[in-house]
């Protein structure tokens, strides 16, 4: 390597030292028709007009104008690597996916890290959540754990995702990001606290994907082969430990180096330093969940780890970078409603309006046939369905195998084992309003997780972002703040004053602004 130069400025050079045979390459349309020149497109003439007939120039050019499909409406920003899932401690009483089969079963996986709201050239460095997704090849089928570095969410109503996504992207008119927006929702839905809370901690800048946590943070229904299930939350615990990046230093990376996550996964695996990540399970019986003081089903809460504890399954190793970024990162699909037998939803409405979105999005992003994509697709078992055709179909589409069911020709049947575990619900239709309590669990964040020095940028934070918010909706958020703790409110309320009075400025352009368009318009510690 030549001299500061790392292993993802390498990367060509890399490429063409394992090619031996690169002499051997011809270069080819589409179509595999060797290419004479490359350089000069079909003219009448050396001054003269281009021909249509120049079929090698309308091969590059119409496939270059169909290069992009759409980002993800959300975590469109990622970077992906690949490796396995090793089982090191029997779980097997509590569930019979085979993934956990037996200590020491190792099984393929990916797994993409993203940020959120940015679009996907946007920098790796600002302060959102971090997605943190998992796809295991199993033996049964896919199973993807699309989780979080934080154990909880913003809202615990699908219904409102839209909405809250909206405010975290551009403004419709100016088609900037919006401070009255984001605080607007926000101080409107106090669920939003704890994840605030969270995000506007130092947790809120991780330092690169490997130095963070991953949650599964809906509560999972766990079967094992008596047909026995119990709830379940999963945990990825960094064997790199938790490293954060200071407000400053993200600053100063978001121009210097705005895809600084993606190299730091890149390089550390090209070096032979693959990150791993410790797999954790909580486990509630349905005997709990009837009677714990929080709705286990709640994503905005957490459960007690002194009350939940947890225990240890195994490690997620990632020592393979993608080969190609479009075909391995871009292209994969994780969808929570992939799971294999074992592994089943519990009545989370998040995770219930998960279960349509993401095969949703993916039919749109990618096409009918995005499971059939390699990095999709579920290789370790055969795909054996009444499914045909449709666009871009690129396996035998299951060749002479009759196409419906049920039929006098051919197995698949039905397998009795995989039938779901069947959950009694009597009650009544209805569009419920949750009155769970949003503050407790946030004061306790406040009060037992954070130390002073914590709490003092937390609350910097916060009015750093708040600031920018018009006077009615920070006072609302201040008020939501103080009856977390009235220090987190009084705080708040301070440095939003003190910047008030340092930029008298400021404060008067955005009155005058607001004034013209009106005249135009008429757990604690151990919890993490
Ligand atoms: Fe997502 N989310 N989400 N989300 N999410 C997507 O799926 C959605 C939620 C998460 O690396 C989309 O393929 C709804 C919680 C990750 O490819 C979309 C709701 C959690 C990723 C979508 C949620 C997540 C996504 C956009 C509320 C953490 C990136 C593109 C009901 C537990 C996966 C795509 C990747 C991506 C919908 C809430 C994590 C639109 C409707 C809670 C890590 O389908």
């Amino acid at each position: 390597m030549e001299g500061s130069r790392d292993e993802a400025g390498e990367q060509l050079q890399n490429w063409k030292n394992t090619r031996a045979d690169l002499n051997l390459d011809t270069l080819t349309t589409g179509a595999g028709h060797p290419v004479g020149d490359k350089l000069n497109v079909i003219t009448a003439g050396p001054r003269g007009p281009q021909l249509i007939q120049d079929s090698v120039f309308i091969d590059e050019m119409a496939h270059f104008d169909r290069e992009r499909i759409p980002e993800r409406v959300v975590h469109a920003k990622g970077a992906g690597a690949f490796g396995y899932f090793e089982v090191t401690h029997d779980i097997t009483k509590y569930c019979k996916a085979k993934i956990f089969q037996h200590v020491g079963k190792r099984t393929s996986a990916s797994v993409r890290f993203s940020s959120v709201g940015g679009e996907s050239g946007s920098a790796d460095t600002v302060r959102d959540p971090r997605g943190f997704a998992c796809k295991f090849y199993t033996e049964d089928g896919i199973w993807d754990l699309v989780g979080n570095n934080t154990p909880i969410f913003f809202i615990r109503d699908p219904f409102l995702f839209p909405s809250f996504i909206h405010t975290q992207k551009r403004n419709p008119q100016t088609h900037l990001k919006d401070a009255d927006m984001t605080w607007d929702f926000f101080s409107l839905r106090p669920e939003t606290l704890h994840q605030i809370s969270f995000l506007f901690s130092d947790r809120g800048l991780p330092d690169g994907h490997r130095h963070m946590n991953g949650y599964g943070s809906h509560t999972f229904k766990l079967v094992n082969d008596k047909q026995e299930a119990v709830y379940c939350k999963f945990h990825m615990k960094t064997n790199q430990g938790i490293k954060n990046l200071s407000a400053e230093a993200a600053n100063c990376l978001a121009s210097d180096d705005p895809d600084y996550s993606i190299r730091d996964l890149y390089n550390a695996i090209a070096t032979g330093n693959p990150p791993s990540w410790s797999m954790y399970i909580q486990v509630m019986s349905f005997q709990e969940a009837r009677v714990h003081r929080w709705n286990p089903f709640d994503v905005t809460k957490i459960w007690p780890h002194n009350e939940f504890p947890l225990i240890p399954v195994g490690q997620l190793v990632l020592n393979k970078n993608p080969v190609n970024y479009f075909a391995d990162v871009e292209q994969i699909a994780f969808d929570p409603s992939n799971m294999p037998q074992g592994i089943e939803p519990s009545p989370d409405k998040m995770l219930q309006g998960r279960l349509f979105s993401y095969p949703d999005t993916h039919r749109h992003r990618l096409g009918a046939n995005y499971l059939q994509l390699p990095v999709n697709c579920p290789f370790k078992c055969r795909v054996a369905n009444y499914q045909r055709d449709g666009p871009m179909c690129s396996t035998d589409n299951q060749g002479g195998a009759p196409n419906y069911y049920p039929n006098s020709f051919s197995a698949p049947e039905t397998q009795p084992q995989a039938i779901e575990h069947s959950l009694a619900v009597t009650n009544d239709v209805a569009r419920y309003c949750s009155n769970e309590d949003d503050f407790c669990q946030v004061t306790s964040f406040y009060v037992n997780v954070l130390n002073a020095d914590e709490r003092r940028r937390l609350c910097a934070n916060v009015a750093g972002s708040l600031k920018d918010a018009q006077l009615f909706i920070r006072r609302r958020m201040v008020d939501l703040l103080t009856k977390v703790h009235v220090e987190f409110g009084a705080q708040v309320s301070s440095l939003l004053e003190k910047h008030n009075a340092a930029n008298p400025q400021k404060a008067m352009i955005k009155t005058y602004s607001r004034h013209t368009s009106e005249c135009a318009a008429t757990s604690e510690k151990s919890n993490l």
